[in-house]
């Protein structure tokens, strides 16, 4: 009984994984798991993605969702994580329009369409401790659908990058999903740069193959991997 204890214990430490089931909009929660997002391969096993020019990076994705959700451009959004999200390194968003002809439901999200919204950056306090903002938390961070964004169904992404085995190449770990949204009273704005994914990412990228330890002391110069954040 005692070894079945500490073995379940152990079991538990490993699975520090975690997924992205529910997009919150303006504090309002999608009504259930992978009702607007798309379920990933990893729901059960919550393993990330080590690769990061596999095609799953897009959205690894095993089916699209039912429904599309409907979100005001300049509203605040964030996921739910299934698990605290304890591992070191950025949060990114990002959008990519659905074409003419097609749906948030049915759309694959292929070629350079995709644009960043939103990154992370870490500090370091003074006993030389890193944090990333959101780390530790049930939820990824806060950020807000740029009032700029023309209006139309889209594909929001959400990624997490655990970092804290980065310094070996292809061991960077990649959590993320998709969800079907169709943001309203946006603007007129012209977003990019558009890249494609995979294709966005290589992995000796400096923000993928990364050893923390060695930008202990200058947190500013980690470079989050992918185009700059659309403005
Ligand atoms: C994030 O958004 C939620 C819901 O809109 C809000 O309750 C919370 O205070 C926000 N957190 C931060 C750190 O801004
Ligand atoms: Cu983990």
């Amino acid at each position: 009984m005692k070894m079945l204890l500490s073995l379940l214990i152990a079991a538990t430490a490993v699975q520090a994984h975690y997924t992205f089931p529910r997009l919150v909009i303006n504090g309002k929660s999608e009504e259930k798991d992978w009702s607007v997002t798309r379920q990933t391969k990893n729901a059960n096993s919550k393993q990330g993605i080590e690769n990061p020019t596999a095609a799953d990076i897009r959205c690894y994705q095993s089916a699209n969702a039912g429904a599309v959700s409907t979100i005001p451009a300049g509203a605040s959004f964030y996921y739910v994580s299934t698990q605290q999200v304890n591992h070191p390194g950025p949060t990114q968003y990002y959008l990519a329009k659905v074409p003419d002809g097609k749906s948030a439901t049915n759309w694959d999200g292929s070629g350079a369409v995709w644009f960043k919204i939103f990154t992370t950056m870490p500090t370091v306090d003074k006993n030389k401790q890193m944090t990333w903002p959101g780390q530790n938390e049930y939820k990824t961070v806060n950020a807000t659908i740029p009032a700029n964004t023309p209006d139309g169904e889209y594909l929001l992404r959400v990624e997490h990058i655990a970092l804290h085995m980065a310094m070996q190449a292809n061991k960077a770990q990649f959590y993320l999903s998709c969800s079907q949204i169709k943001i309203t009273g946006g603007g007129s704005g012209t977003p990019g740069p558009l890249v494609s994914l995979p294709g966005a990412y290589k992995s000796s990228d400096p923000g993928i193959l990364v050893d923390l330890g060695k930008i202990q002391n200058a947190p500013d110069t980690y470079q989050p991997p992918g185009p700059a954040v659309w403005r």
